[in-house]
């Protein structure tokens, strides 16, 4: 469904899994930063409000986007941290800026998965207009920070299911 037909701050699905023992990186982007800080802001409170501690999420800033995925890297080697949320904001604009940023931040958080184990959330707004970018930070289409956070939480819950469970079929 494109976020157009759905809110980013509404959740359907199994229920949220406590936070509480859950850590947290974000890495988020200066550019668009009205944006991203509104992002950045609506992943926190969604950690928080599902019970992770302030202090289990570690928060830093890369300059733009095309930068997220050695940001999240480094977050994963130096921190100690479960799963890492990357924040940013592109804009498409007169050339083809947009389409090189896009595709390398979105196959380098995916590698990022594989190489670590560990969820990189895809919290990036690829986006026409700064309108649809407002729509989607807390405008009519919810935050995409609150959904990048949720999903962040849901993964870790998999991930944790999955390792109590290890070597026993069918649980
Ligand atoms: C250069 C650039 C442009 C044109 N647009 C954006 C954007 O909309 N969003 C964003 O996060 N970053 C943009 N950047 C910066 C690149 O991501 C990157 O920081 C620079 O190309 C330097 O590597």
């Amino acid at each position: 469904m494109a976020s157009e037909q759905k809110n980013l701050s509404t959740f359907e699905g199994s229920a949220i899994a406590d936070a509480s023992e859950m850590k947290f990186g974000i890495v988020w982007a200066e550019w668009n930063h009205a944006i991203t800080h509104a992002l950045m802001q609506g992943a926190t409170n969604t950690l928080l409000k599902h019970g992770a501690k302030s202090e289990n999420i570690i928060t830093k800033t890369v300059p733009g986007a095309f930068e997220l995925t050695l940001g999240a890297q480094y977050l994963a080697e130096y921190e100690n941290v479960d799963a890492i949320i990357c924040i940013g904001c592109v804009i498409q604009g007169d050339t083809k800026h947009f389409d090189f940023i896009c595709d390398a931040v979105a196959k380098g958080i995916t590698n990022l998965n594989i190489k670590h184990n560990k969820p990189f959330i895809f919290g990036v707004l690829t986006v026409n207009t700064q309108e649809q970018a407002e729509d989607r930070t807390g405008g009519k289409h919810g935050n995409k920070g609150d959904e990048a956070a949720v999903t962040a939480i849901k993964m870790l819950d998999l991930k944790n299911s999955f390792e109590q469970h290890k070597g026993k079929i069918g649980f």
